[in-house]
């Protein structure tokens, strides 16, 4: 049975990698960093005798250095970053002391034990940043200009780990994925904040019907959409605030991604791999799709727009080109963008309606 290391495990991809990783017959060892509350929400449904979690920060080269002497790994995944684009301005250092520097430290202690175990670097499409390809599509030769402290920590990630691979030799891989997103995603990026707010309106919205349909209230008005969003601006419901609408971006589904980043570590040889689905739709696309499933008709009743949450700089598109993957290893995107939307607005619904 092989052996994975996780650091990051208890982000939304650490929760999909250890399920994919534990379906296909590993071992899983998840580093999680010690935290004053409950950071294990994504992993506590995981009970499986093959699935241990330690304590570990990727700041920490000793703590990497004797977790990967304890259980000599095969596979070392590397999902450990402070990973928000537009905190990353507010807290630019600690950013690249997390999402570069951890990536530096697994990469020095692997060296160093001399163990031959396999590195897999969460890279980023953010790496693009303003640049696109002769098609408006970024492959694994599109140029990359970093537009934000996340991307080029991220960057300088991506270019460590090729330089360990052809100064070392070692099997260093980069994924360069585009975002991925599910009901586990957290809730501050902007696909999760729009179905959470979603599922919390309608938690809202239901419990006023009831007040006012059980007669307790006189109200001679048609119960629809109108109503309930003037009701928002009457009773004082916040209103969705949001930043820029227009960027364009690729989402797919966390699952199939994972699935992406065992093959890359499965695969003959080290190398770099875009994964993305080809499809790019813009934030107000996102919302128009999740108010329709969730039966609310017009987004932009609900959203206020709030310069506070505009970036210094952002990356306008990104639409990713993944037939290197698709071609050399096989791999395809199996979730549309209609059922991840579905999935994530019920789910934000359904967890809202039961509180
Ligand atoms: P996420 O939910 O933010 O998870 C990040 C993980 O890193 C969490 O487990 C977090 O622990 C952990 N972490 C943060 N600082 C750490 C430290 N100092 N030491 C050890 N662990 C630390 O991110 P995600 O969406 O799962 O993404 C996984 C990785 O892929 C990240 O590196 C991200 O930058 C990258 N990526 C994500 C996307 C995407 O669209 N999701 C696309 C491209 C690349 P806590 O739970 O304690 O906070
Ligand atoms: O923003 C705009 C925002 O934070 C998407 C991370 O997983 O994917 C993610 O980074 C877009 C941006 O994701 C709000 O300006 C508008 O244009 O959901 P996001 P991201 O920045 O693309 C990449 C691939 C990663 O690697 C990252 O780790 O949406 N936007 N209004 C907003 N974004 C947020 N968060 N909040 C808003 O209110």
């Amino acid at each position: 049975m092989k052996k994975a290391m996780i650091f990051g495990v208890t982000g939304q991809d650490g929760s999909y990698l250890s399920e994919e990783l534990l379906g296909n017959d590993y071992r899983v060892i998840g580093v999680a960093r010690r935290c004053s509350h409950n950071n294990m929400e994504r992993i506590s449904h995981i009970s499986n005798p093959d699935f241990t979690v330690v304590e570990g920060d990727v700041t920490d080269v000793a703590r990497i250095t004797q977790l990967l002497q304890k259980y000599n790994p095969d596979h070392v995944y590397n999902l450990a970053a402070q990973s928000h684009v537009g905190s990353s301005f507010d807290q630019a250092g600690y950013t690249f002391q997390v999402t570069a520097g951890g990536a530096l430290n697994i990469l020095e202690a692997i060296r160093q034990s001399a163990l031959g175990m396999r590195f897999y670097q969460a890279s980023s499409s953010e790496i693009f940043g303003d640049q696109v390809g002769p098609d408006y599509d970024q492959n694994e030769m599109t140029r990359m200009n970093p537009q934000s402290p996340y991307a080029i920590a991220k960057y300088a990630a991506y270019q460590m780990t090729r330089l360990y691979r052809k100064s070392y030799g070692m099997f260093a891989s980069n994924g360069i994925l585009f975002n991925h997103e599910s009901k586990r995603r957290g809730e501050q990026f902007v696909t999760r904040k729009i179905t959470k707010w979603i599922g919390q309106y309608k938690a809202w919205a239901t419990k006023y019907a009831g007040f006012f349909e059980s007669g307790q209230y006189a109200f001679h008005q048609d119960w629809d959409n109108n109503f309930y969003s003037s009701l928002c601006d009457r009773v004082g419901f916040p209103k969705l605030r949001l930043g820029n609408l227009d960027a364009h971006r690729d989402w797919g589904h966390a699952a199939d991604y994972v699935r992406a980043m065992r093959m890359i570590m499965e695969a003959g040889q080290p190398d770099d791999y875009v994964v993305a689905t080809g499809d790019t739709y813009t934030i107000k696309q996102f919302l128009s799709e999740a108010f329709l499933e969730a039966g609310l008709g017009d987004w932009e009743k609900y959203v206020v727009i709030d310069g506070e949450l505009y970036r210094p700089s952002d990356v306008p598109f990104l639409k990713g080109d993944s037939s290197k993957i698709r071609r050399e290893l096989g791999w395809r995107p199996n979730i549309s963008f209609q059922s991840l939307i579905r999935e994530m607005v019920q789910g934000d619904i359904c967890v809202t309606s039961e509180r």
